[in-house]
Order: C-alpha cells, then sequence, then structure tokens
C-alpha cells in the first residue's frame, strides 16, 4: 500500500508569480538606472565621460546591459515560472516527456546570432564615431612614446624656437617621476602612439578608450575633452618588471593655460627639433639602437 500524500494546490502559481516579478523588478531598475548618466549607478559602474567621444562609448555600454538583461529576465522568468509551474506534485508523478519542439529550438537559434548581429552593429558604428578622424578636424596632436617603464608626452611643432622656427617640447617620465599630460579643454587632440622596445598601452579611464602602443606600427586616436581637470591613466599592458608603475596625470586645461605650459617646457629646456623618443632610459635598454628609435619615433 503507497503513501497517500496530501494534494498540495494554490501557493505554487503565487510563489512563481512572486519570483517573477523580483526579476521583473530587478530589470527594470537597471533599465532605468541606465537612462541617465550622472551618478555610477546610471552609468552601470562607468566611469563619468571626460571627452565627446567618451559619451558615445558609454551609450553602447549602457544599451548592451539593457539588451542583456532584458533577455536574461526573459530567460529567468521562464525558468522559474517552469520549476515552480511544472513541479512534481505526486510521488508517482512522470513528468509530460517532450523530446522535441521546432518551433522554439529555430526560435533559440536564431534570436540569438540577431542579438549578436545587433551588438555588432552599434559597437562598429560606435568605433566609427570614436576614432573617426576623417570628419573630425583634428586641431592639436601629441605625440605619445611608451617607454619601459614610463612615458614621454611631445607637442610637435608646439612653441616657436630661438630662430623662430617651431620646435618640439616634451616631458618624460622615469619610474619615479610620474609624467604629466596636459591637452587644451574643447579641442581635438590627436594622440599618435610610438613605442620603441615592447607593446605598451595608452589609456585614460576618463576618457572611456585606450589603445595598444606598438613598435613599428602608428596607432592613433583623438579625443575632445568637455571639461576641465586632473585624470588619472596608466599603462594597460603588461610590458615588463616595472609595468606598474607606468603611471601618468592628465590635465585638461584652458587654450591659454595649455599655452602657458608649453611655454614653461621650452623655458625650462625640455625641446628639441623632432619628438623625442623616450628618456634616456629606453635608450639603454639591452638590444635597442638610438638611431633606429629615432626612425620608430618620426
Ligand atoms: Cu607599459
Amino acid at each position: 500500500m503507497g503513501l497517500q500524500l496530501p494534494e498540495r494546490t494554490a501557493p505554487a502559481p503565487r510563489r512563481g508569480r512572486r519570483v517573477g516579478l523580483a526579476v521583473l523588478l530587478g530589470v527594470a531598475l537597471v533599465v532605468l538606472a541606465g537612462c541617465g548618466t550622472d551618478t555610477e549607478l546610471e552609468r552601470l559602474a562607468m566611469p563619468d565621460p571626460v571627452t565627446v567621444e567618451g559619451e558615445s562609448t558609454l551609450a553602447l555600454w549602457q544599451g548592451a546591459w539593457i539588451a542583456a538583461l532584458l533577455t536574461g529576465g526573459f530567460v529567468w522568468g521562464l525558468i522559474f515560472y517552469v520549476i515552480f509551474r511544472y513541479r512534481r506534485r505526486h510521488a508517482d508523478e512522470v513528468p509530460v516527456q517532450t523530446r522535441y519542439n521546432l518551433p522554439l529550438e529555430i526560435f533559440y537559434t536564431i534570436f540569438p546570432i540577431i542579438m549578436v548581429i545587433v551588438f555588432f552593429d552599434h559597437t562598429i558604428k560606435t568605433q566609427n564615431i570614436v576614432l573617426n578622424d576623417e570628419d573630425v578636424p583634428v586641431q592639436n596632436t601629441v605625440v605619445v612614446v611608451g617607454q619601459q617603464w614610463s612615458w614621454t608626452f611631445n607637442y610637435p611643432e608646439a612653441v616657436d624656437g630661438e630662430d623662430g622656427q617651431p620646435v618640439n617640447v616634451f616631458e618624460s617620465g622615469t619610474g619615479n617621476n610620474i609624467p604629466k599630460l596636459v591637452i587644451p579643454v574643447d579641442t581635438t587632440t590627436r594622440f599618435e602612439l610610438r613605442s620603441p622596445d615592447v607593446i605598451h598601452d595608452f589609456g585614460v579611464p576618463g576618457f572611456l578608450i585606450k589603445m595598444d602602443v606598438m613598435p613599428g606600427q602608428d596607432n592613433h586616436f583623438q579625443v575632445t575633452p568637455k571639461k576641465t581637470g586632473t585624470y588619472a591613466g596608466k599603462c594597460y599592458e603588461l610590458c615588463g618588471v616595472y609595468h606598474s608603475r607606468m603611471l601618468f596625470t592628465v590635465d585638461v586645461v584652458t587654450q591659454e593655460e595649455y599655452e602657458a605650459y608649453l611655454q614653461g617646457q621650452y623655458d625650462a629646456d625640455f625641446y628639441s627639433d623632432d619628438p623625442v623618443c623616450g628618456g634616456s632610459f629606453a635608450n639603454t635598454q639591452v638590444g635597442l639602437d638610438t638611431e633606429e628609435n629615432g626612425e620608430v619615433c618620426q
């Protein structure tokens, strides 16, 4: 004689509904949070974009999270609904045995492919905005050199030298001296990235962009800062023993302050005809030829 289990009825769908509601509420919160850009919650943990280009990156980040969470919410909702709605109610009960469901299988094959295509499309569009250097007039150029293990920032043809010819001014850091990059606000500055030794990666969290600095490959991108301030930057590519010392600060200043800074570097004798390819430290690395480095940097 089998044990007769009491029949359980009402609470199950209600609990399922409650879980579904909680999932929905969570997703709705994130969607609502993703609508603004003022707080860290609204930016979904992204830094506040300092540049015009960074706004597009942030929009892509928020959009991708909202799309992913809507999909996640839908899937979680279905999972929990099925767990509660179709759970076993009797010891001797055999659930409905479904071997396949063609429309459903077609749906969950096609839909992720469509999602990937949409994500890819938005990524390419954002990339074209962020890296667009054809329609955006570049007003200022900085040659950024990543060297083991610091940075050199060159400002080509920044000030007029004694003979009236424009000269390059620079600031070169070392492991013990964190260098400062200075750029003007509301101006499009292009960073020309050069490396005399190994692959580094130039990035500023506030700009929402980073890019590899590779020997033999001339990478570049540009930013248009929209507010003044001091921001932190660093190397994002493990480049050797003292990689962690490759820090720098970025000062976004007014045009007048920028010109005063360039003149100050010239007055302090930090100038040369051509961009400097790293500090003296870089040229003493084993296997590096100074003359060859010069060519890499042009
Ligand atoms: Cu590095």
